[in-house]
């Protein structure tokens, strides 16, 4: 793992929370993007090395509205860059965590990316990123 890509916060309203956002970091967002296969829409914010993405939810299905729901708006994730997902996702399973992806998939701002189960990592969900060059 090479270090901490991006924290990922679970908002109702993407809009909204943006404009908190960007009040807070003195910044404007880089990047929105929905990604279809995850059910979410994402705002990005570059903080020197790191990022934060804003995730909301585009239907009920979605893993954002279930967090929510649950838990409320907050923190959902931590995301750590690798420099081989597949090589790291190998190392994980072989030492029991339980990843949610069998294969790497296309996640949001360029990245291959696989989720590791909160319960193997003590209540906080890992997401594994590769920059697709
Ligand atoms: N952080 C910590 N714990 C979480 C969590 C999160 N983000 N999401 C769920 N949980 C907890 C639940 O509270 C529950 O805990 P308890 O058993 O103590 O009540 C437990 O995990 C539930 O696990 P589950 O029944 O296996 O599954 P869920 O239906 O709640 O789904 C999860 C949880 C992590 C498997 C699912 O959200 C998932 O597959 N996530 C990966 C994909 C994803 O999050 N996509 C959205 C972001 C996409 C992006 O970044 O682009």
């Amino acid at each position: 793992m090479k270090k901490i890509e991006h924290l990922g916060i679970a908002v109702k309203d993407l809009n909204q929370a943006s404009i908190i956002y960007e009040q807070l970091l003195g910044i404007t967002s880089y990047k929105t993007e929905e990604v279809e296969s995850e059910q979410v829409i994402t705002a990005f914010f570059k903080v020197g090395e790191s990022k934060i993405e804003l995730l909301a939810a585009l239907s009920d299905d979605s893993a954002i509205a279930k967090f929510i729901e649950k838990k409320g708006e907050g923190i959902h994730h931590i995301a750590f860059d690798v420099e081989d997902i597949y090589s790291e996702m190998k190392k994980l399973k072989e030492e029991g965590f339980i990843l949610l992806n069998e294969e790497p998939k296309k996640g949001a701002d360029h990245k291959l990316i696989c989720f590791v189960h909160p319960k193997s990592t003590h209540g906080v969900l890992i997401e594994l990123c590769q920059e697709i060059k």
